[in-house]
């Protein structure tokens, strides 16, 4: 049974407060460590103190506020029961956040009856609070977002995301090919902070041929509700718990983006 419009306003107003909250906990973290501490999860994927802690900061709040719902976070886990959950990543741009890079944040969704129904990106060195809801809107601080009107590849900037979770090889022919269409290609290390941007009308599309849900829900709704156009992640099978391809342009870069990015024939390692 889906929640309630008064259920549903109560975590919008749970979400932003909870969302400061810890982004202030990460951003105090931040100018108090030495930047160069880090251990590896594994290759190119960075693990600080501060992605624990604040992982441990939302989910203690979340389940002393609303006991019954589900939790599934980057750092602790958690389950995927069909009910209600929230999805979060504590700081995403952790490689940035560990080598002293300040372009890192806190991405937390709520999804319910199957689809994301609430998004929030925190950056908070800019101090910069991505919030959304379905139906509802996209917003950078009480201000009303939309994507870039940019007509073309050939005057676009588009991020692209990669792991070592896919071959190198489909990061490396899309990257050529936007780049032979005139884009302009970027890699920023924070998949939410990028997602961000193409709502808020920064950069025109961003992808990644795997994302795992924490980095992608909050984005994905966000951008929507600016008026762009995403490629189907929730409604693929399993993609709250493997993960899958993201895409998120403006509509008139969308088709592009999608037949250079070879979405149709992906490989999950
Ligand atoms: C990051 C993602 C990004 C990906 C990076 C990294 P993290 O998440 O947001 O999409 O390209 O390799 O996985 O690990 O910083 O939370």
């Amino acid at each position: 049974m889906p929640l309630s419009t008064p259920e549903l306003d109560a975590r919008a107003d749970f979400l932003e407060a909870l969302i400061r909250q810890a982004g202030l906990e990460a951003r105090e973290r931040y100018a108090a460590r030495p930047p160069g501490r880090y251990t590896l999860k594994g290759p190119q994927d960075f693990l600080t103190e501060a992605d624990t802690a604040v992982e441990t900061l939302v989910r203690e709040a979340i389940t002393r506020r609303f006991p019954e719902d589900a939790f599934l976070g980057e750092e602790t886990g958690g389950n995927v029961s069909g009910q209600a959950t929230w999805v979060v990543d504590p700081i995403d741009g952790t490689a940035n956040y560990a080598r002293g890079i300040d372009h890192f944040c806190v991405c937390i969704a709520f999804v319910d009856a199957g689809r994301t129904q609430l998004g929030a990106i925190y950056s908070p060195c800019t101090e910069e609070l991505y919030v959304a809801r379905r139906g509802g809107g996209a917003y950078k601080n009480a201000r009303r977002l939309s994507v870039a009107d940019t007509p073309s590849l050939a005057t676009a900037t588009i991020e692209l995301g990669w792991s070592p979770r896919t071959p190198l090889k489909g990061y490396l022919d899309t990257q050529a090919a936007l780049i032979t269409q005139g884009a302009n290609v970027r890699r920023g290390a924070s998949g939410a902070l990028a997602l961000a941007w193409v709502a808020e009308g920064r950069i025109d599309g961003y992808l990644e041929h795997h994302m795992r849900p924490w980095d992608s829900l909050a984005g994905l709704l966000l951008v929507k509700e600016a008026g762009g156009t995403t490629h189907p992640y929730l409604s693929l099978p399993d993609t709250l718990v493997l993960g899958g391809p993201v895409m998120a342009a403006t509509p008139a870069i969308a088709p592009m983006l999608t037949r250079h990015a070879r979405l149709d024939i992906l490989e999950i390692a």
